[in-house]
């Protein structure tokens, strides 16, 4: 070899090792970190999480779950149990009309390998998540509006509803008597539904739906069917479901800002908590007056959640285990 070449293939060997040398130290620098977090919180795998007190929903998606289904079926089939429920007022089948009347609902799903598929201003059926799952699954898209998502469901063998009940009626008439412009936020009582599962290969799915804000403008959509808003899964990180005052979580892109601060290393906890002193510091926040809670989980199965104010909570089956967990909040620390 020319001493000319062999200069230049050594200086080549030699930038090749000490790149590998760098790649090797940052995996390694990863991967203590990982361990880290699994040593000291070690997490029992599967695991479901969920917003609020959906005990239900999580056996649902736990019972899945325990039979080896995946993630994505988990989380899909725990937000059916809410969504058919006429009691809950915030999800689906019973959900809370709009101030004209109209029950339309926003839901999403993502799935371990980063697709995605939501439905916005969807009417006349009760499984808004599984609509969302078929544009995921069948469309090259990612969202569906109004007619088209109620043409594209029912084209999939989705049945019409009448999604209205006697107290959805009844809770429409009362508040138009009052008649309040403005959104009203019963902090201690939304039961939008977000759901994060780990399934027993370590993947992670969420979904989340609604019926949005009640008394809701026309045509208003919130956060949750909004991927990186109401929802984000990295299969890698973890993932993260909002609920609250959509506008307020779509303004700081919330779901995603949570998986973005796991991935730098924060633990769930954390990362929540972050992501709702981000709203709350917000020159001219509002945020006595509103309800934003975030829920997440990482790839070890360490979860956190953490709201602006008291009330929210948190329902975990993990361990064979279905408990609701009080999340901590922000008002608490401040006053
Ligand atoms: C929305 N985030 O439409 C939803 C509302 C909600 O429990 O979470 N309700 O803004």
């Amino acid at each position: 070899m020319k001493r000319r070449n062999f200069i230049k293939n050594t200086a080549i060997t030699t930038i090749g090792i000490a790149t590998t040398r760098n790649l090797l130290s940052c995996s390694e620098i990863e991967e203590k970190k990982k361990s880290a977090i699994t040593d000291k919180e070690k997490a029992s795998l599967p695991l479901v999480i969920a917003t609020w007190n959906v005990p239900n929903a999580t056996a649902k998606a736990w019972e899945v779950l325990q039979a080896n289904g995946s993630a994505l079926d988990a989380v899909e089939q725990g937000c059916m149990v809410e969504e058919a429920d006429i009691t809950n007022s915030s999800v689906g089948k019973g959900g809370m009309p709009d101030r004209d009347g109209r029950i339309t609902l926003d839901a999403c799903i993502m799935n371990k390998d980063g697709d995605c598929g939501s439905v916005v201003y969807l009417q006349n059926i009760t499984h808004a998540v599984s609509v969302a799952r078929k544009v995921m699954e069948h469309t090259p898209h990612v969202m569906l509006a109004g007619k088209g998502a109620e043409e594209f469901a029912v084209a999939n063998g989705f049945e019409k509803e009448d999604l209205q009940t006697d107290n959805t009626r009844k809770a429409l008439e009362s508040w138009l008597i009052k008649s309040q412009y403005e959104p009203v936020i019963n902090i201690e009582n939304h039961d939008t539904i977000g759901m994060l599962a780990i399934d027993t290969n370590g993947d992670i799915s969420g979904a989340c739906t609604t019926s949005g804000l009640a008394f809701k403008m026309a045509g208003r959509v919130g956060d949750s069917p909004i991927i990186g808003s109401g929802l984000f899964v990295d299969n890698e990180v973890g993932a993260c479901v909002a609920t609250g005052l959509g506008e307020e979580v779509v303004k700081t892109v919330g779901s995603f800002l949570v998986v973005e601060l796991m991935r730098q290393g924060k633990l769930p906890q954390e990362a929540c908590e972050e992501a709702i002193h981000r709203i709350v510091s917000k020159p001219n926040s509002d945020y006595k007056n509103f309800q934003v809670g975030y829920i997440a989980v990482n790839k070890s199965g360490v979860v956190g959640s953490y709201s602006i104010h008291d009330g929210f909570s948190m329902t975990r089956y993990q361990v064979n285990k279905n408990e609701n967990v009080q999340s901590d909040y922000y008002l608490k620390q401040s006053s």
